[in-house]
């Protein structure tokens, strides 16, 4: 019985990427865009970078002029899966969610398939073996981010004779972003034995979480030299236990965060936080692209990563005036 279920889904999917399906899963054809229907589940509004997504998405569909159903999922999984499984009631044309964390989305994502609904992943990965349950990923290369990082806290830190003390503030557990800004940035550090993490606690991608556990993490380690943080908004929380410490956030501890959002790098320009690798929200123009492919039966790439730079202080002021986000 498996088996058979296993072609018919198959069957639906073949015959959906020929053109959105009409959900009854026969192929209708490219459709008129004005005619497209795409369900978007939303991580939640954690962060800064979160917002401009969010944004950045919403006025890509608006001027594509292909609706748009949306919802933000408070940063739980079981939102998400709620609002996919609606999302399939309502024969939706493509679903698109950025995954809050990499596991458990097999079930609802083999549902989509039997729909016949393509699926698009952005911003976050999934660790599904099954390859066939999304039709593209469109997002950043996380390991390479937290290797970048890692990078420029070995320079900055190259002629230091004494263990140089790091404290990770983590993004959501279990978070594809999380868990590849931690590996990356490990990997790289551990060209220096005296870069060493005393203590790595999530703070949720959230400013009050990174606020919270630097303060509580400042107590048990007062000789930190650096904070890493997976975003800006935990190191702008970072900065306002730093100063509530009554020390100086970028003198007395460093911080080196990821995104480049426009409050991180006001602190960059400011000298609070000492440097920013970037992670570029604007994905709404290429997810655009992408629906677009797919509605016209075409196959998108599996992988597509967005470019993205990194700023020290002096590059931030220059970058503030015309910074989209
Ligand atoms: C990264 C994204 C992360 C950002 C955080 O692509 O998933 O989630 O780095 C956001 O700011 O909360």
């Amino acid at each position: 019985m498996k088996k058979l279920i296993g072609i018919a889904a198959a069957g639906a999917m073949l015959v959906a990427l020929a053109g959105c399906a009409n959900g009854a899963g026969e192929a209708s054809g490219p459709k008129p865009l004005d005619e497209l229907v795409v369900g978007f589940s939303q991580v939640g509004s954690e962060s800064g970078w979160r917002t401009a997504n969010t944004k950045d998405i919403q006025a890509a569909f608006e001027e594509a002029g292909i609706e748009l159903k949306f919802s933000d999922a408070q940063q739980k999984q079981e939102n998400q899966i709620k609002a996919i499984r609606s999302y399939i009631q309502q024969q939706v044309d493509v679903i698109a969610f950025s995954p809050v964390v990499e596991t458990g989305w097999d079930a609802v994502l083999n549902e989509a398939k039997a729909a016949g609904i393509p699926v698009v992943l952005t911003d976050r990965a999934v660790d599904s073996k099954d390859d066939s349950l999304y039709e593209s990923f469109l997002g950043s290369d996380f390991v390479v981010e937290g290797e970048k990082a890692g990078a420029w806290a070995l320079a900055e830190f190259a002629d230091a004779t004494e263990p140089v003390e790091i404290i990770q503030l983590e993004g959501t557990t279990g978070a594809a972003p999380a868990i590849d800004r931690a590996e990356g940035f490990a990997e790289v550090i551990a060209e220096n034995p005296n870069l060493q993490v005393v203590a790595s606690q999530t703070g949720d991608f959230t400013r009050a979480g990174g606020k919270q556990v630097t303060e509580a993490l400042l107590k048990s380690n007062p000789g930190v030299d650096l904070i890493y943080a997976h975003n800006d908004d935990m190191g702008l929380g970072a900065i306002e236990a730093i100063e509530a410490a009554g020390l100086v956030p970028g003198v007395d501890i460093k911080i080196l965060t990821i995104d480049a959002v426009k409050d991180g790098m006001q602190a960059l320009a400011d000298g609070k936080i000492n440097y920013i690798v970037e992670c570029s929200p604007l994905l709404g123009k290429q997810l655009v692209e992408i629906v677009e492919q797919i509605n016209a039966g075409e196959t998108p790439e599996k992988r597509i990563i967005t470019e993205e730079g990194e700023f020290n202080q002096e590059q931030a002021i220059e970058a503030l005036p015309d910074r989209q986000y």
